[in-house]
């Protein structure tokens, strides 16, 4: 889609303005920030954010500093999802993880600098003051213990919560509140950032939220798709490791078929949420189009 690398281009270079400068003192920590930043990858909570806010009628220059907050904290994440206490990884985005070029107290170090400088972000550089508590709202309530960090926690834990208690519903419905927690919270709080921005009315902003969900929760299940098929190999990821690990995913518990069913049902379900908002949330349908066909 032309749309989304026109957008990420711009995502890219209102990031490399907005972070610490290479080189810059302290120098390991600007350094290490930049790397994981800069490393690449789709951009795709700060995409959603200026979609949302284009198509309720925000110019993308009052959005990008929190668009890169959203790139940030996710950043952050996979910094420290890579780390050796978590998913051990070598490799990110096809360049060897954080910790391998920097050490693993940098890298602990540089993910917190990056969860602090997405506020940092919001609070200095949206022009709108009024609308900072609730960014910072919507940002910190996704990213924290109710939000990506609670799921990252179901994720560590459900394989042993499912050894006390095992059966098939169980881990269905862990692994739905697994993934709504450790994926879906940071993409709907995109769209409900590009929505705040906007000054959306409560209506709206119910149906723009019931797009992230959905959407964010079929973005997990394609992903764990790509895992069990390989195609993430080409990026470097070892394919089959969550299974490897024991991770509960879709794939895993119903099989790759009805997997790729559900995911196709939540990103019908997504695309019907923004229907009355009319051909101006085309770009927000293609997208979800988009993620259900994804390779990679
Ligand atoms: C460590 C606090 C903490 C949270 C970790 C995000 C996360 C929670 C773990 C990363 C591993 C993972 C597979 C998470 C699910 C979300 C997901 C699919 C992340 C990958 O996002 P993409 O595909 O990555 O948008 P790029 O590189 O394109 O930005």
């Amino acid at each position: 889609m032309k749309i989304l690398e026109t957008l990420r281009r711009k995502v890219d270079s209102a990031l490399g303005n907005y972070l610490p400068a290479k080189g810059s003192f302290p120098k390991p920590i600007h350094d290490a920030m930049r790397y994981s930043v800069m490393a690449g990858g789709k951009r795709l909570r700060p995409i959603l954010a200026l979609l949302t806010g284009r198509m309720l009628g925000v110019p993308e220059p009052k959005i990008m500093p929190a668009a890169c907050a959203l790139e940030l904290v996710h950043t952050y994440s996979l910094i420290h999802d890579d780390l050796p206490a978590m998913d051990n990884d070598d490799l990110r985005r096809g360049k060897p993880t954080c910790h391998k070029v920097y050490g693993e107290a940098i890298a602990i170090l540089a993910g917190d600098a990056l969860l602090t400088y997405a506020f940092q972000l919001v609070t200095q550089k949206i022009a709108d003051k009024k609308l900072v508590p609730a960014l910072v709202e919507e940002l910190s309530v996704a990213s924290g213990s109710a939000g990506m960090v609670g799921g990252q926690v179901l994720d560590i834990t459900a394989p042993l919560l499912l050894k006390q208690k095992h059966s098939a519903p169980n881990a269905l419905n862990l692994c739905g509140k697994t993934h709504l927690l450790k994926t879906a919270t940071l993409i709907t709080a995109a769209c409900r950032m590009g929505a705040v921005v906007a000054h959306a009315d409560k209506a709206s902003l119910a149906r723009v939220t019931d797009y992230g969900q959905n959407l964010g929760l079929a973005f997990q299940i394609v992903d764990d798709i790509l895992d069990v098929i390989g195609e993430k190999n080409k990026l470097g990821k070892t394919p089959g490791k969550d299974r490897q690990q024991n991770k509960l995913t879709y794939p895993a518990l119903k099989g790759v078929r009805s997997a790729e069913t559900e995911a196709v049902q939540l990103i019908t379900r997504a695309k019907i949420s923004l229907k009355s908002f009319g051909p101006k949330a085309k770009p927000l349908i293609d997208l979800a189009d988009y993620i259900v066909s994804r390779q990679s």
